[in-house]
């Protein structure tokens, strides 16, 4: 097994240093830039597609620099090549397939804002209680496109929480200073912030409990949020005949996307 796989499957993370360029990093601060337009554009035409773009709310003005103040974007593959292109950057792609094989699919790509002065918390989750995937193994990747610190609400991992089990969480996202959990039971004393240097990912374990902290600095904490699975990892819902499809990132013969049909659950 190599490095890399043992480290993630013993503490449920790992982190890639400086994977992105200072060059790369202008281009995707320029196309966040870009997306805060074209959510405003989208959001004052009432276009249904303004939904993708979840404006922070817990902000304390309605806007900044003239832009809205956004918490998240969702499918973000769908509304940029820089985004789309970023979920399957090949020094990305080279650690996943070490971790999860060589066929790939894209469950997520999101961007994760934390506008200065505004970014709220999130309190402490896993996000396989959240997905409709079994069995819960799917990779996260959080990429800082900005610095990444405690003071602008960085990341924070409790190692090897992967290994407890699904539990219960519920509404995440909080306007507190602690990135505190709904629920009871969860020991969150070996809880560690994971600073990052613009450029670097955080890989975890889509069972590993996790939060953030809100940002009460003046620098944005912008990431870049992609979740990876193999394909024995299943689509699963409730309603006969359901079905989804997922971009294909990596192997399964070239395709570009895969249609899974909905493993039934009660
Ligand atoms: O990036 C963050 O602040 C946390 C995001 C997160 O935990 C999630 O979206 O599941």
């Amino acid at each position: 097994m190599s490095d890399i796989k043992t480290q993630f499957e013993t503490d449920g993370y790992y982190i890639l240093e400086d994977f992105l360029s200072d060059e790369e990093l202008e281009t995707c601060g320029a196309e966040i830039e870009r997306l805060h337009k074209l959510g405003a554009e989208y959001k004052s035409n009432e276009d249904p597609r303004g939904r993708s773009f979840q404006l922070e709310p817990y902000a304390k003005t309605a806007e900044q620099g003239g832009l809205p103040i956004l918490r998240k974007i969702e499918q973000t593959r769908d509304y940029s090549d820089v985004f789309r292109d970023l979920s399957r950057h090949p020094k990305l792609i080279g650690v996943i397939r070490e971790l999860l094989g060589e066929d790939l699919l894209l469950f997520r790509s999101t961007l994760m804002l934390k506008p200065a002065n505004h970014g709220s918390a999130h309190s402490f989750h896993q996000d396989s209680a959240y997905w409709p995937m079994r069995p819960p193994s799917l990779v996260t990747v959080s990429i800082a496109l900005t610095e990444s610190t405690p003071e602008n609400g960085c990341i924070q991992v409790i190692p090897k929480s992967h290994e407890w089990g699904m539990q219960e969480w519920g509404l995440i996202a909080q306007d507190t200073d602690e990135a505190e959990s709904n629920c009871e039971d969860v020991d969150t004393s070996h809880a560690m912030n994971v600073s990052l240097k613009a450029g670097s990912a955080l890989m975890f374990h889509s069972l590993v409990v996790h939060g953030s902290g809100p940002n009460r600095s003046p620098h944005p904490r912008h990431t870049a949020l992609y979740a990876y699975f193999p394909p024995t990892v299943q689509y699963v819902s409730k309603n006969v005949g359901d079905k989804r499809t997922f971009p294909v990132v990596s192997g399964l013969n070239g395709q570009e996307t895969a249609t899974l049909k909905a493993e039934l659950v009660s």
